[in-house]
Formats: C-alpha cells, sequence, structure tokens
C-alpha cells in the first residue's frame, strides 16, 4: 500500500485502509481508544485529528466531516434503548431525558435525534412532556421522529422549537402529505426510512411493507425531503456496527444528504462512515454506544468532527507513520 499523503492516495480510504491493515498485521492494537504502531505511538483521537489533516492538506482534499447525532429514544418518558426496535426488549439509560440531552449538549454535540417509541406505535405523539422538557433543556437543534402522522403533529414539534420533524410511516403510507409538508416547511421534513433486509418498515417497525429502501429514499428526494434517515432495523441496538453496503447504495441513489443509523459501535465504524462522506452521508445517529461508553462522544467529535483540524501539531510528518 502507499504511504499516507502520497498522491491521491492521501485521502480517508487509504487512512482507514491503514488502520485496518495494520489491525490485521498486529502491527496497530487498540487499547480503550489508544492506538500503537510498531514505531509510533498516539492516542486514536490524536491518530485522526492529526494525521488525518495533513493527509488531506497533502493532496488539497476537502476535509471531510460526520455530524454525530446522540438518540435519545424516549419510552414511557425514560431515555431508552430497544434491540432491533423490539418493545419488549428495552434497556432503561435515564430516567431524565432532559438531563442526557443536556449532557451530550455539553460534551458538544451539535444536533441531537429523538424518536419517541411511543409515539411510533401510537401513531401520534406521546412523549411530548419529555421533547418539551429537551428543547428547554438543550440550545442546539434537535429532529424529532415517531408518531407523526399528520400536519398537527409536526407544528406542535416546531411550535415548541424542534427544527427538523423526521417522518416513517406516512412516507410509505400517505407520500401527499409528505410533499406538502415539504413545500410549508422547506428542509424542516426528513423522511426516516427504517429497512429490514432492504424493504422499508413502518408503524415503530411491527410491519414491513413491500416498498425497497432505495425506491422510496428517490421518490422522498423528488417530493422534497431535506434529507433521508436510513436506518439497519436488524442492526439498531446490536453494536454491530453499519450496514455500509445498503448506504452506500443508497446514498448513490439520491442527492440530498443521508444520515446513517443503527449498529454504530466504535471510532473505527465512524471512520468507515466518513469514507461515504463524498457519497452524500454526512451524518450519523449514535444511540446504542454511546449509553455503553463504546463510543466516548468527546473522543468521536475528535476523531470525525469538525474540530479535529484545530489540533494539528506543526513538527508532524508523515516519516512517523512508516
Ligand atoms: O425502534 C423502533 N421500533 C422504532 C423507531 N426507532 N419505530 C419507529 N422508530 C422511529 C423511526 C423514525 O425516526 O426510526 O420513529 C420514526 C418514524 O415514526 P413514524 O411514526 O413516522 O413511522
Amino acid at each position: 500500500m502507499g504511504r499516507w499523503g502520497d498522491g491521491e492516495m492521501g485521502n480517508l480510504n487509504l487512512i482507514t485502509n491503514y488502520v485496518s491493515e495494520a489491525l490485521s498485521k498486529g502491527a496497530l492494537r487498540i487499547t480503550n481508544y489508544e492506538l500503537r504502531t510498531t514505531n509510533y505511538e498516539l492516542r486514536i483521537t490524536n491518530y485522526v485529528s492529526e494525521a488525518l489533516p495533513i493527509a488531506l492538506r497533502t493532496t488539497n482534499y476537502k476535509l471531510r466531516i460526520m455530524e454525530i447525532l446522540p438518540a435519545i429514544d424516549l419510552l414511557e418518558g425514560r431515555c431508552v434503548r430497544l434491540y432491533k426496535g423490539d418493545y419488549a426488549q428495552s434497556q432503561v439509560f435515564s430516567e431524565n431525558p432532559a438531563e442526557t440531552a443536556k449532557m451530550w449538549a455539553d460534551q458538544g454535540a451539535t444536533r441531537l435525534h429523538l424518536v419517541d417509541l411511543d409515539g411510533a406505535k401510537a401513531g401520534k405523539i406521546v412523549n411530548l412532556e419529555a421533547i418539551e422538557a429537551i428543547c428547554n433543556a438543550v440550545s442546539i437543534p434537535i429532529e424529532v421522529g415517531g408518531g407523526l402522522r399528520d400536519r398537527s403533529s409536526v407544528t406542535q414539534l416546531f411550535d415548541l422549537g424542534v427544527n427538523w420533524a423526521i417522518l416513517g410511516t406516512v412516507a410509505v403510507e400517505k407520500p401527499q402529505l409528505v410533499q406538502e409538508l415539504c413545500q410549508e416547511f422547506p428542509q424542516k421534513i426528513i423522511v426516516g426510512i427504517d429497512a429490514r433486509n432492504g424493504l422499508v418498515a413502518t408503524r415503530g417497525w411491527l410491519e414491513t411493507s413491500e416498498v425497497l429502501a432505495t425506491q422510496l429514499a428517490t421518490q422522498m428526494q423528488e417530493l422534497g425531503a431535506a434529507a433521508i434517515i436510513y436506518t439497519d432495523i436488524n442492526r439498531d441496538g446490536t453494536l454491530a456496527g453499519p450496514n455500509l453496503d445498503a448506504l452506500r447504495e443508497l446514498a448513490g441513489a439520491i442527492s440530498i444528504p443521508v444520515i446513517a443509523s443503527g449498529g454504530v459501535s466504535s471510532v473505527i465504524d465512524l471512520l468507515s462512515l466518513l469514507a461515504l462522506e463524498p457519497q452524500g452521508v454526512t451524518g450519523v445517529i449514535v444511540g446504542k454506544a454511546l449509553y455503553t461508553g463504546d463510543i466516548l462522544l468527546t473522543e468521536a467529535l475528535k476523531a470525525v468532527g469538525p474540530g479535529r483540524i484545530q489540533d494539528i501539531p506543526p513538527n508532524l510528518g508523515f516519516s512517523n507513520f512508516a
């Protein structure tokens, strides 16, 4: 393989390949986010934050950034994580979602992803109190989904200060409504496509349609959706890694931003997603991994967020990575 910074190879693919290859050869090991190479040692945050911008600068490469959206899934007023969206397999992570939201904001999150799980099942907003408390607790932008099936539920959220409404079920069942809302609220309607084996699931993921995720994404782009959130149900809450192939296919089919969701378990997963940024994957929703501590938000932000470029030490050269 080439060296970091070698011509067009000085891009993220190379860095990601470098990490994979070095890991497989035992030249690199990761302990608690610490990377060690045989001839150089540095923390993973520095590895990414310092080496990546240099690689990119060497090739005049545009810096890739992945926005990280901590997920707050609301069930009966609490912050929970489900396993593969199964309501029977829920784990409570916080009794106070507003406090949780504030914690993520304090750690540097630039946007929050909220899901009203009771709402998705009931077909109407259920956890309004918790959503309102979160809106009052933080000043970063918030997106909310789950149970938004008509205009009034969407406007109710906007009135609270929510920045984006996420529509799932109605994208399949009432595309006309999606179109009307996109016209009325440009850039504020996001379509959530939740797929099980490539087919779109609806109504709290209790039903699976015959619609293909890519087909729906193309249609929703035409209707004016600001972005698509793509969730791989079989990976959600499993820490099994994102479905990169499905994301690549989806992002390749449309030109609006794609936000990846489901299975993200490590900073390496975030780096893999960063490789899909040129295809239009601009953000990633992280749930369970943040709550278990598998991903530390502050570390993740340094790894793939905009802040990392500020940390470049002037004397770090590629000779260190031979
Ligand atoms: O985990 C689940 N069972 C689940 C979930 N996370 N069911 C729905 N949702 C989320 C979708 C999307 O953000 O990912 O609810 C929203 C869609 O809700 P609706 O009511 O528009 O289909």
